[in-house]
């Protein structure tokens, strides 16, 4: 599979254990891949990195059985280490040039972006495709920007030529907002490891898109 088919899916599924009412990260990503998601990032920042690498080599194990794109947060080494697909970094991580020196051509990077310099940006260094967000607000992301609003999201999708994940706040009620104006892959983070029956909310929020 190329990059842009690993990257061509309407969910894009991040695992945040401390919203999983108690179910494990192996448990969770189970449950996406089940409900037929097809990208999956790791995002753990709280954990040592033994425990990551344990829970990634079993993570990388699940995904490359079902087909299924995995990404690391942040951390090139793990990513390496486990083969993952690629790494999703942000604005103050290594500089893109730098990260794709170390993973080479063939290995997916994404870049946060939360305005349309930096969107355009990142097409020119190279990115394989970019976040847009935090298009409403969330209490996911400790360090996170304001709401960076629709008309972003709006921008992107009429100028940016490569794949864009919108994320940031999207839950089943406002999926429909981010899609119709454009979005062709959203991520939802607590909406979907918070939710009690993650198949059937996938499931329900499919049906609106
Ligand atoms: N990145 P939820 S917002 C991991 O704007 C992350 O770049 C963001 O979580 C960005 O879906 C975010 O629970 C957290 O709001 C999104």
């Amino acid at each position: 599979m190329n990059k842009i088919d690993k990257l061509t899916t309407d969910l894009y599924g991040i695992t945040a254990e401390k919203f999983s009412l108690g179910r494990s990260n192996i448990e969770v990503v189970e449950e996406m891949i089940a409900a037929g998601v097809k990208i999956i990032q790791y995002r753990e920042k709280e954990k040592k990195m033994l425990y990551k690498y344990e829970e990634c080599q079993r993570l990388r194990e699940l995904t490359k059985e079902a087909g299924v794109t995995f990404i690391i947060n942040d951390d090139i080494h793990l990513a390496l280490v486990i083969d993952a697909d690629g790494v999703h970094i942000g604005q103050e991580d290594l500089p893109l040039e730098e990260v794709r020196k170390l993973l080479g051509e063939d290995k997916i990077i994404g870049l946060s972006t939360h305005s349309p310099q930096e969107a355009e940006y990142a097409v020119k260094r190279g990115a394989d495709y970019i976040g847009v967000g935090p298009i409403f607000k969330t209490y996911t992301k400790e360090d996170v920007c304001d709401p960076v609003g629709l008309e972003y999201l709006e921008y992107v999708a009429q100028n940016i030529e490569i794949p864009f994940v919108a994320i940031g706040g999207i839950k089943e009620h406002n999926v429909e907002q981010v899609w119709d104006l454009g979005a062709r892959c959203v991520c939802m983070v607590t909406e979907i490891v918070g939710a009690e029956d993650i198949r059937a909310k996938i499931a329900s929020i499919r049906s609106r898109l």
